[in-house]
């Protein structure tokens, strides 16, 4: 490492003084004038982890559903996965070495991670759209560069498209090719394969209403589209042109706010869809006759998934095992109708898609998804084997068939990550070939009715949790004040946990009527207000 040519280029990419960063659920997230230092800083440590796995590693830079004015980044490791555990504390520590301790933490993290040295380096990097990220991803550039690092800049792509890459490199293009067009020629074939046995459905059946969040999915689905438009035409609303970056629109928009975004037209029964920031996130709603709102979120993806999968493996009779990961958010009724009706394994882990990815990897299919609309199906390398022989091999017409459209199913998720693009078309896929409205789709069972309410707090971190943030350890009789307070309702559920991206407090409630929800949300916020150092407003009933 020539450490004074490091020096000398951290100096034109100085830490502001004090200023100190966690690498969160998903990477380094702040307002963007805050991060120049970090993106020079987290491209000297993907040369490093590059070293150390002797893999591609990818960076990428966007503050997801963030407003316009945040950035951020992440790194993707060799896989597609999100960056191991131990690596997110060596950029935690690099990301906060004041200016003349820089040197001493990269040599530090090169002998703790026992890197060597003298291995070549590789990186590829992607951006969103917000204005700020050009310059960012160039900063990034600097400190792959300074490092000896050599790089492909991808500029412009989702969040996803960037796992997709790195994926594709590390497994010597057998994933597929890791350009634009390889990504897009490698979904809309699968899409096209599939949907060729679905009977032929009206126009208005093929058609989908997609808000991009006014983000990089609204380019990236416009380049795309045209390769799958004999099945599916899309229209694209908040694509840009006009509005701000997740202002009043996107995925995280619409599900905590449960209505339509702006900046879209929807008649009554139209199936439409929002993308978030970063298209990594998708969750599909409409309006019934009486003009109500109905939201299908990633729980409801989940069950539909889950579902049509179960039938062509009953079909072709071999015994992979399927399982389902959600996360405590997951609402009551899609974990009762998961379980009892599908009869399918579910299982609940931590909030963030490193610890539902990790878990569904355990299972020959697993199907993960967060209800905020994150979330994908990874099939086992043994299970993908098994499926592409029998669909080879098999005789019978109608097992060889269902051998056939798994096959289409695995190349139609990306495996790497969640990815709403994918997402949409395996869903599309499947209503089509199921011959199901959104509101056949949405009628698989009735959501509880939820809250979420934010508490401010003079430190979060007096929350801990357990029992996959189900339960609440500290401060101490938090927990008994919530147990008493689940108590006074029917079909109540009620959690707490310290957020992964903002400085606030997350409350969740569900009840059997929407005011039962909203009255335990409040009251189990005041709770934490009181027992967890709550400061400013107290928070108010009524919503
Ligand atoms: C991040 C996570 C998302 C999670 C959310 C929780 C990834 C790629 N994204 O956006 O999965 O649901 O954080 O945020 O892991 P919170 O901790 O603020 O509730
Ligand atoms: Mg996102």
């Amino acid at each position: 490492m020539d450490l004074d040519a490091v020096t000398k280029q951290s100096a034109l990419h100085a830490k502001p003084d004090g200023l100190t960063l966690q690498y969160g659920t998903a990477g380094f997230r702040t307002k963007a004038e805050h991060l120049d230092h970090v993106m020079f800083r987290m491209g000297l440590l993907a040369v490093l982890r590059s070293k150390q796995t002797k893999s591609t590693i990818g960076v990428m830079v966007t503050a997801s559903h963030n407003p316009e004015e945040d950035n951020g980044v992440k790194l993707v490791d060799p896989l597609g996965e999100m960056l191991a555990p131990s690596w997110e504390d060596h950029a935690t520590c690099l990301a906060n070495a004041e200016e003349q301790d820089l040197p001493r933490v990269l040599v530090d993290i090169g002998e703790k991670a026992a890197v060597n040295l003298h291995q070549d380096a590789f990186v590829v990097i992607g951006r969103d759209t917000r204005p700020s990220s050009e310059k960012l991803s160039q900063s990034v550039i600097d400190g792959v560069t300074v490092l000896g690092g050599q790089f492909h800049d991808y500029g412009l792509l989702t969040t996803p498209q960037l796992h997709y890459m790195v994926y594709c490199r590390n497994t010597s293009g057998q994933y597929g090719k890791a350009t634009i067009e390889g990504y897009y020629q490698k979904l809309s074939a699968a899409f096209v394969e599939l949907t060729k046995q679905a009977s032929c459905s009206g126009d208005d059946q093929r058609t989908l209403k997609v808000d991009c969040a006014n983000g990089i999915g609204a380019l990236k689905l416009r380049e795309m589209k045209h390769y799958f438009s004999q099945g599916l035409s899309v229209q694209l609303f908040n694509d840009g042109t006009k509005g701000k970056l997740n202002h009043l629109c996107g995925a995280d928009f619409v599900k905590s706010h449960q209505k339509p975004p702006q900046g879209i037209e929807m008649k009554s029964h139209e199936r439409c869809c929002s993308f978030d920031g970063d298209a990594d996130r998708i969750v599909y709603y409409y309006h019934d006759a009486d003009g109500q709102f109905h939201l299908v979120d990633g729980d409801k993806i989940a069950a539909l998934i889950s579902s049509f999968l179960k039938e062509p493996l009953l079909e072709i009779g071999d015994s992979l095992s399927l399982g389902v990961v959600q996360t405590a958010y997951a609402n009551g009724s899609s974990t009762r109708y998961l379980e009892e009706v599908m009869k399918v394994p579910v299982y609940c882990t931590k909030t963030g898609v490193k610890h539902l990815h990790h878990k569904a990897q355990e299972f020959d299919i697993g199907v993960y998804f967060e209800a905020n609309g994150h979330g994908t199906v990874l099939f086992s390398k043994a299970a993908e084997m098994k499926i592409k022989q029998l669909a080879k091999e098999l005789e019978e017409d109608k097992k060889r068939k269902a051998a056939k459209m798994l096959e289409n199913v695995i190349d139609l998720f990306n495996q790497a990550t969640g990815d709403a693009i994918s997402d949409m078309l395996v869903i599309e896929a499947i209503l089509a070939l199921k011959g199901l409205t959104v509101q056949q789709w949405d009628a698989l069972y009735t959501d509880l009715p939820n809250r979420q309410l934010k508490v401010k707090v003079a430190d979060r971190q007096v929350i801990s949790t357990t029992d996959a943030e189900r339960q609440a350890v500290t401060p101490p009789g938090l927990q008994e004040a919530i147990n008493e307070l689940v108590k006074k309702y029917r079909l109540s559920r009620a959690f707490v946990r310290p957020s992964g991206t903002e400085d606030i407090v997350r409350v969740y409630a569900e009840a059997d009527s929407q005011e039962n929800a909203d009255s335990l949300a409040y009251e189990v916020s005041l709770a934490v207000f009181q027992l967890a150092g709550g400061i400013g407003e107290r928070p108010q009933p009524g919503f």
